[in-house]
């Protein structure tokens, strides 16, 4: 990268002191990363953030809604910054409060909002947590998604998991053995969520209609391809692929499992990973002994993680340390209210 932004980095950042504290998530740039005083996935860094109550800012290089979760966890004394207001996510932006409100009430008019329990995934806006809150239902992370589900169908006959269908249906079937055929998708833009009230009384998990736009592009083909090429491969993808992927894979993990993972394994195997191209890069140069590929040729970055770059980076630092607040994420008082019941359910869970 640029020897003049990088310069111009680390001169904000020793001019803010302790009053900054920046976060990388594991998909962010390696020029960003540079500069991150932790890394993590998005619930690591939520958390590490409120554990540094000194820092005035907390300048977040991931995406919008992790920046929301920092700030709900977070004293209000704290600022979260986000460097590009644009770095959203297209699988939270699947999920709207207008879309889920309207969900519920259709599984009230079905008889069945009452047995069911909302879970949803931290991939989510501050909104839909909220809304998972005031239902009492919890978040879930790729590491918890097991006990989450557990919890919830200790509380009620149904769940409603919002908003990745991959991540709610791989971790019913796989980890709590609940039938395919159990699962249903509810998409919001039909009526009814395309589904009869009959079919919502029969299902267990209702899934709803979102995804990934990098994790949902693997292909059952790119298993194939790859077993084919590199003979003895393990594959190792994330829970936000297909089912069909998730099955033909030998490992199954968060973020953080497939760091400690590839961490673990002997010199001399052979890895294909799933997940962000960022990450993978960065694990490929980690471990040189090892043969780490991308999975799949044709998925790229996920474009929303990379708009955080080291321009706006140098941006946000040196206007932070000029003393003007930039692209603040304040989530407001009622909603963070009930956003923090679904957190402070996840933190509880058994
Ligand atoms: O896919 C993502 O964006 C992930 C895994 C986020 C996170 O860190 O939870
Ligand atoms: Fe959202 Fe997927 Fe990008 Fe993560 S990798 S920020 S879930 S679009």
């Amino acid at each position: 990268s640029d020897p003049h932004l990088v310069e111009r980095a680390r001169a904000a950042k020793a001019r803010l002191g302790d009053k900054v504290f920046v976060l990388g998530h594991h998909y962010q740039r390696d020029e960003v990363i540079e500069f991150a005083d932790v890394t993590g996935d998005s619930f690591k860094l939520a958390r590490d953030a409120a554990a540094r109550p000194e820092a005035e800012y907390i300048v977040f290089c991931g995406v919008h809604f992790m920046a929301e979760s920092a700030d709900i966890l977070t004293s209000s004394r704290q600022q979260v910054i986000l460097p590009d207001l644009a770095a959203g996510c297209s699988m939270a932006d699947m999920a709207s409060a207008e879309q889920v409100a309207e969900c519920w009430d259709v599984l009230a008019d079905a008889g069945v909002a009452d047995v069911t329990v909302p879970v949803s995934y931290m991939n989510s806006s501050a909104d839909i947590k909220a809304f998972t809150g005031r239902h009492g239902g919890t978040i879930c992370t790729s590491s918890n998604a097991q006990r989450a589900l557990e919890w919830a169908f200790s509380q009620g006959e149904k769940v409603l998991f919002l908003p990745d269908q991959h991540l709610g249906r791989n971790t019913a079937v796989r980890d709590l053995g609940i039938p395919l055929e159990e699962c249903v998708v509810y998409n919001p833009h039909k009526p009814g969520g395309g589904l009869t009230a009959e079919q919502l009384r029969n299902a267990r998990m209702i899934l709803w209609r979102g995804h990934c736009s990098v994790h949902g592009r693997f292909s059952l083909e790119s298993v194939e391809d790859v077993r084919a090429r590199i003979p003895g491969v393990n594959v190792l993808v994330h829970p936000e692929c297909k089912h069909e992927v998730v099955s033909a894979a030998d490992h199954v993990g968060s973020t953080e499992y497939i760091i400690k993972m590839l961490d673990a394994a002997p010199a001399g195997s052979a890895w294909a990973i799933g997940t962000e191209l960022n990450l993978v890069r960065r694990l490929a140069k980690a471990h040189p002994d090892k043969q780490i590929v991308f999975l799949d040729k044709t998925v790229c970055f996920c474009s929303t993680m990379n708009r955080i770059d080291l321009p706006h980076l140098v941006w946000a630092l040196e206007s932070l340390a000029d003393g003007k607040t930039v692209n603040r994420i304040e989530v407001d008082a009622e909603t963070e209210h009930f956003a923090k019941l679904a957190l402070e359910q996840m933190l509880a869970l058994p």
